[in-house]
């Protein structure tokens, strides 16, 4: 990117202008997609201002608590999936909703359906809130498949049959990745304008990655795979450099930074946790789509990721992800785990 002439750049590509580009090239299209995408910008800019107004307004603590003005407190993970429920309600373009924070997907009023169904996480790795490391709300779209007979299963479908996802991260920026299918764009907000400007254009992961991302505290319950690929990534016996470790323990952070630099994020399934720790629908899904859209891989440790079938919306599942040589490197070793067992 040129950066001189970006300081002076007039015409910027907003991500409601890139959206409604691509709508132009699908005639059949109603722009009911770009209304609803629109609505989670508005949820992004208001959860965005929201941490980063934490601090000071005393956002951060439990629920219940009150302020000096005497106002009930909610948590930041509460506030921010009441305000995207809201917006995706009154977008008027939704079906089913299913966020991390309720147990129970919300079936929207018939009055005010649309034909979209929406997984999100309205603030991931929300654990991190109080010392100010990134976050990020994570969401998935799929389309309903009878409009007349709404049920479950259609959320419960594989990741690939999703028709968008992404993640916005409330960072040192506030940056929203998005794919409808057809490779990932980057829109970071510019404050003064309140707009997400296309700032990582098609981004593409490094075909290999020098970084490994993973929560070693777990190792001692992990599955022989796990711990011989991690055993590689320190020791590699094809006298290639050793992979270089970071793992911040918030999953839009650790994503974000594996489809920049290349490399691998993992949270494997374990002795403890079969299923690790990650949820299929608003997780695992919308962050592997991602990264295959971006040209890397996502892999469960038995299957591709976006092959999965959730059979229960709260479903967790293990997850390799990341650069195609990085993947391609941990499938191969448990093809070769199968074979001697
Ligand atoms: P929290 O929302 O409870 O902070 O969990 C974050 C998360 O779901 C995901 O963002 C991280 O990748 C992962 O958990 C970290 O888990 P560990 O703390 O077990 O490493």
């Amino acid at each position: 990117m040129d950066h001189a002439a970006d300081a002076n750049r007039t015409d910027l590509m907003t991500i409601t202008r890139y959206v409604l580009n691509e709508q132009s090239k699908r005639p059949e299209s109603r722009g009911d997609f770009t209304i609803l995408l629109s609505h989670i910008v508005l949820g992004c800019k208001f959860v965005c201002s929201a941490v980063n107004k934490a601090g000071l307004a005393k956002l951060i603590g439990l629920a219940g608590e009150t302020n000096v003005q005497g106002e009930e407190q909610k948590k930041l993970d509460v506030l921010s999936n009441e305000v995207f429920i809201n917006a995706f309600l009154s977008s008027g373009r939704t079906c089913i909703l299913v966020s991390e924070e309720d147990e129970e997907a919300t079936f929207v009023d018939p009055a005010l359906r649309g034909k979209y169904c929406v997984v999100f996480d309205p603030l991931d790795g929300s654990s991190n809130i109080d010392c100010g490391v990134s976050i990020g709300t994570i969401f998935g779209i799929y389309m309903v498949k009878d409009f007349n007979n709404i049920t479950l299963n259609d959320v419960l479908q594989p990741g690939k049959n999703m028709v968008a996802a992404g993640y916005c991260m409330y960072g040192s920026s506030c940056t929203l990745v998005l794919s409808t299918g057809s490779g990932v764009n980057g829109f970071t907000l510019d404050p003064s304008l309140g707009e997400f400007i296309l700032t990582h254009p098609d981004i593409k992961i490094p075909k290999k990655g020098k970084i490994y991302s993973v929560n070693e505290g777990n190792a001692k319950n992990w599955d022989s795979p796990t711990a011989k690929y991690v055993d590689k990534c320190k020791f590699p016996t094809d006298g290639s450099s050793p992979k270089s470790l970071r793992y911040i323990g918030s999953m839009v952070a650790d994503v974000h930074r594996t489809l920049l630099y290349g490399g691998i994020f993992m949270y494997p399934g374990d002795k403890k946790s079969p299923d690790g720790k990650l949820r299929v629908l608003y997780e695992v899904f919308p962050m592997s789509y991602l990264i295959e859209q971006a040209g890397g891989q996502a892999f469960t440790g038995k299957i591709r990721a976006l092959d999965l079938i959730p059979q229960k919306i709260h479903d967790r599942s293990p997850v390799f992800l990341g650069s195609y040589d990085d993947v391609e490197d941990i499938k191969a070793i448990y093809t070769a785990h199968e074979k001697t067992a």
